[in-house]
């Protein structure tokens, strides 16, 4: 049996067969790791071996600043009061459940320091989706804030797997705060092996029910040196910022395993709407910013007074938009209200984090990028044989990090023939830039033409009266389907007919006539998931 420090090898116990699982290629020089590895360690404890410990690490949004070595304190302290106080045993799952704060970054590098395996969980849900995840995952253990008691209690009473739960945020005699206060600052993190899972991430799955991923320690290193090394290229003095839950793995990543990998701030802020996000820019003095293309979009408009930017005065420099597709639109916006070239990146939570992107200087509009280095990316056929430039096919990847479902007949969809299907329509031009079309599922086919409804949206987008936009297909007895856009109006404009015509003339006008919207519906807001994808099945139901 290989090594592992896993007493409890539930998580070992139900990876997929290595026949389902991807290739894993560690071709960089940056990617040899060696076989024990505990990432919480190599990203805390050796930072402040490395003479860190008086840096700025996390900051609250009212400005309370943690430095490297005061994280360490409280996350030892915690990872003691988990082994001490709550008899954790390294291979446990805990749920961690609060919005984006420092503490629940501290709970973060405890569990996984002592060998837990960490289970973030969107501040959003509800009981129901607690409990799901609570068996799936057998979950024995949670950190809670009291803000959020109520909705894991209830969880919890359908839920026998969990058997200890402490909550911070609070005075009470028995908070974990008041136990942290007895234990010492010092714990010695476990040695686990580089492969132990370390975090299970449940997917914001679009439709149907949850999947859980799971990442190791090794992962979590190779995320950190693939993207921000060769993309973003942040460095010690910058101060991140941005709206992704921690619970989500790209906002795990980009506001705290990648600022922390280069010793930089992250500005973790508990409500990020777009004016929060904005105030928040403005008064830490925010350097990098991760955040979604709508998220973009919406700031675009306030942020022409602001002067954001350091071309403008500002401070920020570095922008990274993932989770959904970016019109080429949103990219323009963005660069004319900041003069900041927006960095694309897709990423997956089966993936960990972004695996094709482009830096400012190679970015091209309405494009992905390329393959980030440490991966290879491809267009495919069915059958998974390449695809010439110009050919529209299914995204197949490969690299450090990879698609293992736990406990999940799904795996042997994601993962064929060693590769990771993410489940996207892309196109590659002949200079290797991957172009998003659609998921693949979501692909339109209207009187024998394939239309991609983000297309349709990017061209809706740049009509002065769109807010937001979506494009789906419906059913229709002539045409197979025809092309439909759910509209969101900015405020003041009258969604009647006229303006339902005028937004269809201006689609044909700009791009091929067969793609426009037949459909108009005007809607007050569009339904989106807890990470802010939008549910297009859930258009297409009503
Ligand atoms: C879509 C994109 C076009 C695409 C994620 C960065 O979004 C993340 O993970 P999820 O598991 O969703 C994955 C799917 O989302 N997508 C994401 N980014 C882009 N489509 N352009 C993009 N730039 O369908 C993908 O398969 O929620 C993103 C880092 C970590 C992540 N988990």
């Amino acid at each position: 049996m290989p090594y592992t420090a896993h007493l409890d090898t539930f998580a070992r116990d139900r990876l997929p067969a290595p026949a389902d699982q991807p290739e894993f290629l560690f071709e960089l020089p940056e990617l040899q790791f060696p076989g024990r590895l505990n990432c919480a360690a190599e990203l805390l404890d050796k930072r402040i071996g490395q003479g860190w410990g008086e840096r700025r690490c996390l900051i609250a949004p009212d400005g309370t600043t943690w430095t490297y070595a005061e994280l360490q304190s409280r996350a030892h302290r915690i990872a003691n009061v988990l082994v001490q106080d709550m008899g954790l045993v390294p291979g446990n799952r805990v749920l961690l459940r609060a919005a984006n704060s420092p503490m629940l970054a501290a709970c973060w590098f405890a569990v996984v320091m002592a060998g837990g395996i960490a289970v973030g969980t969107m501040p959003m849900l509800r009981a129901r989706e607690l409990a799901q995840i609570i068996d799936k995952a057998q979950v024995s253990h949670a950190l809670c804030d009291a803000a959020l008691a109520d909705e894991l209690a209830q969880a919890a009473a359908a839920a026998p797997a969990l058997r200890e739960v402490r909550h911070f945020g609070t005075t009470a005699e028995c908070s974990l705060e008041a136990r942290m206060a007895r234990q010492s600052d010092r714990f010695a993190a476990v040695d686990t092996a580089a492969d132990d899972i370390c975090l299970l991430a449940f997917t914001s799955g679009t439709t149907g029910q949850p999947k859980a991923t799971m990442h190791g320690h090794r992962d979590v290193m190779a995320a950190c040196v693939c993207f921000p090394r060769h993309v973003l290229r942040a460095g010690a003095d910058d101060v991140f910022i941005g709206s992704p839950p921690l619970a989500f793995t790209f906002g795990l990543g980009g506001l705290l395993l990648f600022p922390m990998h280069v010793g930089a701030a992250t500005v973790l802020l508990a409500k990020a709407s777009p004016p929060d996000l904005l105030d928040g820019i403005a008064r830490h003095r925010a350097t990098v910013l991760f955040t979604a293309p709508t998220s973009y979009r919406a700031m675009a408009e306030a942020t022409r007074q602001r002067r954001l930017s350091q071309p403008q005065g500002g401070t920020l420099r570095k922008c990274v938009s993932a989770g959904e597709a970016l019109p080429a639109a949103t990219r323009t916006l963005w660069r004319e209200a900041t003069g900041i070239e927006l960095i694309d990146g897709i990423g997956a939570t089966e993936m960990l984090h972004i695996f094709i992107s482009a830096d400012e200087q190679t970015a091209r509009p309405g494009a992905t990028g390329k393959a980030v280095p440490g991966y290879r990316a491809c267009v495919v056929d069915e059958r998974l044989n390449p695809l010439p430039p110009g050919q529209v096919g299914r995204l197949a990847v490969k690299g450090p990090t990879g698609c293992r479902y736990l406990d999940d007949p799904r795996q042997s969809q994601y993962v064929q023939g060693g590769w990771n299907l993410t489940g996207d329509a892309y196109v590659q031009d002949a200079d290797g830039y991957f172009f998003y079309q659609s998921r693949t599922d979501d692909m339109i086919v209207s009187a024998g033409y394939n239309i991609a409804g983000p297309e349709v949206e990017d061209m809706l987008l740049r009509h002065p009266d769109v807010a937001e936009c979506a494009v789906i297909g419906v059913p229709d007895d002539e045409r197979g389907q025809v092309v439909k856009a759910f509209v969101v109006l900015k405020p003041g404009v009258a969604g009647d007919a006229a303006c339902a015509r005028a937004l269809q003339d201006y689609v044909k006008a700009n791009i091929a006539p067969y793609k426009y919207p037949r459909a108009v519906e005007f809607r007050s807001g569009l339904p989106r998931t807890e990470t802010g994808k939008l549910q297009r099945f859930r258009l297409r139901q009503t």
